[in-house]
């Protein structure tokens, strides 16, 4: 992929979410739809004095405990995939040495933060369940919409890791395909330090892979041979810009080797009148059931 892409179009973003009929046909042509100023600066600030607070209540001690009881892998895989319905705090590989000791600052080492914020934190959930998202996504198809998943994803000064190219649906998967990904950039986020990269059209090949369980085990099974066609494009997106990323739009973001970090938070949802994958990697508690917006 060349270093420097074009950078996709973007619009600005309209009082009350309701998408205009040219966003609306900019994101079934494209897979992905870029609104300008859809949150303010404020809420942002907000958002991200919020993560910052529970960076700072996070002990890292925690996790060093849980991953020396059993072997590292199994211990780190099984904290992955029991996060579903808790906040839980990710690591920048290597960020801990062969002791298991962190090698950086709390703040400096982590890699995100998921996945069920938006239900356990009152910042979060106010963030999220807003009336102008609840019109976006009632636009956008999601007719009873299901706010599963969320995350707040650091890309930090210098080390924050590169995303590999994925689409959601792989790993929320419904039938008919429903998952839609609403990323917020807290900061300005453009090439320089890892902004999102989609495929433009890439939707239309349907789903290359799936993410699921098989037994015990999370397995990336591929599921097509189709080769998605269309350019890839820099999702750039200054502070307070949502970018709203279809399921099957294969996306990613570069490692961020700039001076200036790149936070943002990314909520997916789907359809409840879809069908949710029983062996989706995402599992909740009976008492913590999914939510939509009220
Ligand atoms: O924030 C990033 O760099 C990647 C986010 C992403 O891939 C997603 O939200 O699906």
């Amino acid at each position: 992929m060349p270093s420097e892409l074009p950078v996709a179009k973007r619009f600005e973003s309209t009082a009350d979410g309701k998408p205009s009929p040219k966003m609306l046909s900019f994101y079934e042509e494209n897979g992905f739809l870029i609104l300008e100023n859809f949150a303010s600066h404020a809420a942002c600030d907000a958002l991200k004095a919020r993560i910052a607070e529970l960076v700072e209540g996070f002990d890292p001690e925690s996790v060093r405990s849980t991953f020396s009881t059993d072997d590292q892998s199994h211990a780190q895989d099984f904290y992955f995939k029991d996060s579903g319905d808790k906040i839980r705090f990710f690591f920048e590989t290597g960020a801990f040495d062969s002791k298991g000791d962190l090698v950086k600052p709390k703040h400096q080492a982590l890699n995100k933060i998921g996945h069920a914020l938006h239900d356990l934190d009152p910042e979060f959930d106010r963030f999220s369940r807003s009336d102008k998202l609840s019109n976006l996504a009632t636009a956008l198809g999601l007719e009873d919409p299901a706010l599963v998943q969320s995350m707040v994803i650091m890309k930090q000064p210098f080390i924050g890791g590169e995303v590999g190219m994925h689409q959601d649906s792989s790993f929320l998967y419904t039938t008919p395909m429903t998952t839609t990904g609403f990323w917020f950039a807290l900061e300005d986020a453009d090439q320089s330090n890892g902004c999102l990269i989609g495929q433009a059209g890439g939707h239309k090949a349907g789903l290359l892979e799936r993410f699921h369980y098989d037994g015990d085990s999370l397995v990336m099974e591929k599921t097509s041979d189709a080769e998605p066609q269309g350019p890839y494009e820099a999702l750039a997106a200054p502070k307070g810009t949502l970018v709203v990323i279809h399921g099957l739009v294969p996306h990613s973001s570069a490692a961020n080797t700039s001076a200036r970090s790149r936070e943002a938070y990314a909520l997916h949802m789907f359809d409840r009148n879809a069908e949710w994958a029983a062996d989706n990697w995402l599992k909740r508690a009976p008492d913590m059931p999914v939510k939509g917006f009220a």
